[in-house]
């Protein structure tokens, strides 16, 4: 598990190393000299002077975005005159801080709702069908009851893709005719979820209407649709982010988040050439938990999502 989250590490931000090495600097022999009057402050300076700027440049090139690397540099700034701890601690302090957005666990939440229902949103091409799958085998993997509704009717192929997920992991599967409504057919995979006491419901959804207002007017209609079985429902609404897609995630994830009220975050394709760091300003503005990150195409490549060991991952 640590190795993947290091593999994870070296891809978000592309420029972890960059990192390591700005923060790094500040333990060569030639720096310690000066460190010895007044240890912190000393450091301080020769990381305002230099790494700070490296770090910046950093943190934006890692798709943190120009808000929340500011929010990081104060923070350092801030904390470094008035406590012991090193830049790279408050940084990994602070990165954690933002990452951790105080929610129920899964656990918690299969817990408290028979059957969960998770809506899962997303541009089109995000993963959202692809993280349906591993999700489902997750949950099975568990020991819990999964039943998968196909509510993208529009794309052709989409009802026969997730299909292909059901019987390879060995899970329900309820659908409509292709061009069927979408809310007809989520009405009928909550349905069945409840009749047959299942434990999770996993709803797909399009990601590409005529239009994006298109898009969201159905979505809307499908959560409202899912009511009429389950009042609560969809307990859970999670938008899947293509981890490549760097700062434009916030934008997409703002409108998502506007229309259909948001619960949490899944950020694919971290195996890639992703930087991933967008998971920060979204997290951060939207204060939204980061579920579970795709780091490939295969079942089992699906991680839930650990702030710190994330964080470690990219600060070493
Ligand atoms: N490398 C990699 N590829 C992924 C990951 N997640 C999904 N993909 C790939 O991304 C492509 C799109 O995935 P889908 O699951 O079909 O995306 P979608 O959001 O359902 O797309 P639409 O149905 O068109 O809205 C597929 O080729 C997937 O195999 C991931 O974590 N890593
Ligand atoms: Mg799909």
């Amino acid at each position: 598990m640590m190795s993947l989250y290091l593999s994870i590490g070296a891809a978000v931000l592309g420029a972890g190393v960059l990192i390591g090495w700005a923060l790094k600097r500040k333990k060569e022999p030639a720096s310690e000299k000066a460190v010895q009057t007044n240890p912190f402050s000393a450091k301080l300076r020769k990381l305002q002077a230099g790494d700070l700027s490296k770090l910046e440049e950093t943190l934006l090139e890692g798709d943190l975005g120009a808000a929340t690397t500011e929010f990081l540099l104060g923070q350092i700034k801030k904390a470094g005159s008035s406590s012991g701890a090193s830049a790279k601690e408050i940084l990994s302090r602070e990165m954690i801080g933002l990452l951790n957005v105080p929610d129920l666990t899964i656990e918690g939440l299969l817990e408290k709702n028979h059957p969960l229902v998770i809506s899962v949103v997303g541009i089109n091409g995000a993963g959202k069908t692809t993280t349906i799958g591993k999700l489902a085998n997750h949950f099975k993997s568990a020991g819990k009851k999964v039943l998968l509704g196909a509510g993208d009717t529009f794309r052709a192929g989409a009802i026969a893709q997730l299909k292909t997920w059901a019987d390879r992991v060995g899970v329900d599967f309820v659908t409509g005719r292709e061009g069927a409504d979408p809310g007809a057919v989520a009405f009928d995979s909550v349905a069945a979820g409840k009749a047959r006491g299942m434990d999770v419901v996993l709803l797909d959804t399009a990601g590409r209407l005529h239009t994006k207002s298109n898009l969201m007017e159905e979505l809307k209609k499908i959560h409202k649709v899912v009511k009429k079985v389950i009042p609560e429902a969809p307990h859970e609404t999670w938008l899947v982010l293509d981890g490549t897609l760097g700062q434009n995630s916030l934008n997409q994830a703002k409108e998502f988040q506007q229309s259909l009220g948001l619960t949490g975050l899944i950020v694919t394709k971290l195996d890639g050439t992703a930087k991933g760091g967008a998971l920060f300003p979204v997290s951060r503005e939207l204060s939204l938990p980061v579920r579970f990150v795709g780091v490939g195409e295969a079942v089992e490549d699906l991680i839930p999502f650990d702030p710190e060991k994330f964080v470690q991952a990219i600060l070493g």
